[in-house]
């Protein structure tokens, strides 16, 4: 498919890393997912991954999220972006291997946040890239913070804000489940798949169940939809799907059915 605004692609981490076992790749699935996005020829695209077991653990044991504190966070803050440079370059390698002119880009380099919010951010190098055909692909970073000293900033916000600026078609958000449910489908065997949604439907149904019971299982599905309102509100279309299964990013990618959510405006 061609079409002239870019598709943003997130790949979760959940699905190239195994989450329970820290460092470790989902190799076959890296190398299924860059296969299928060759495959599917879509351009221009912008892939964005998460930081699964590399970015996380990490960052969780120097508290980088919460700011700069103390000195011995510094070695933890350089770890945990050296994490995802490493997550970063396994996935590099996979789409080279596929053809594709995928180009490493490190969210840290060209964005600064306050108090956890994208604020600086430079779309020169992003926008040349994409100019010349390239397929930029960033990643969840640890970022530097103009309140907070540093912290880290999730792929999804990355996602939603470069969609905006760079007024995206759509973006194909892969994660470890089908879709958004109406409640944890790993906890509830009643719980449903929201097929289709509009923003104002999803505030509604977010401040009736206050995020409790709303399905968590990829360890932030709260943040993620949050994060996502912003660009479908902007007429982004976005849909969530589960990368875990064969062919459904192929699928998405050339605009065919797949089971999954479609966030639109509304
Ligand atoms: O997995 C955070 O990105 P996410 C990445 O998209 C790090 O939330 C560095 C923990």
């Amino acid at each position: 498919m061609r079409c002239s605004s870019p598709t943003v692609l997130k790949i979760g981490g959940s699905v190239i890393t195994f989450k329970d076992r820290a460092l470790t790749p989902n190799l076959p699935a890296i190398e299924r997912l860059a296969r299928e996005i060759s495959e599917s020829q879509v351009s221009p695209l912008i892939i964005v991954h998460g930081g699964g077991s590399f970015g996380h653990p990490i960052a969780a044991e120097y508290k980088i999220a919460d700011g700069f504190r103390e000195s011995g966070q510094r070695v933890g803050f350089s770890k945990t972006h050296n994490a995802m440079v490493s997550l970063n370059s396994l996935v590099i390698e996979a789409l080279l291997n596929n053809g594709l002119p995928a180009f490493s880009i490190a969210p840290s380099s060209f964005i600064v946040t306050r108090s956890g919010r994208i604020h600086y951010l430079c779309m020169d190098v992003l926008g040349q890239a994409i100019k010349l055909g390239f397929i930029p692909v960033l990643y969840g970073d640890a970022v530097f913070d103009y309140s907070y000293g540093f912290t880290i900033l999730s792929g999804d916000q990355i996602v939603s804000r470069l969609a905006v600026e760079l007024n995206a078609s759509r973006i194909i958000v892969g994660v470890d489940v089908d879709g958004l449910y109406t409640s944890d489908p790993k906890m509830d065997p009643h719980a449903q798949l929201i097929t289709k949604v509009t923003v104002s439907e999803l505030k509604d149904l977010l401040s009736r169940i206050g995020g409790s019971s709303f399905t968590d299982v990829t360890g932030g599905m709260v943040k993620k939809v949050i994060e996502l309102m912003v660009p479908a509100s902007a007429g982004i279309e976005v849909l969530i799907i589960n990368a875990l299964k064969p062919n459904n990013v192929y699928r998405a990618l050339k605009g065919e059915e797949v089971v999954g959510t479609r966030i639109i405006k509304g």
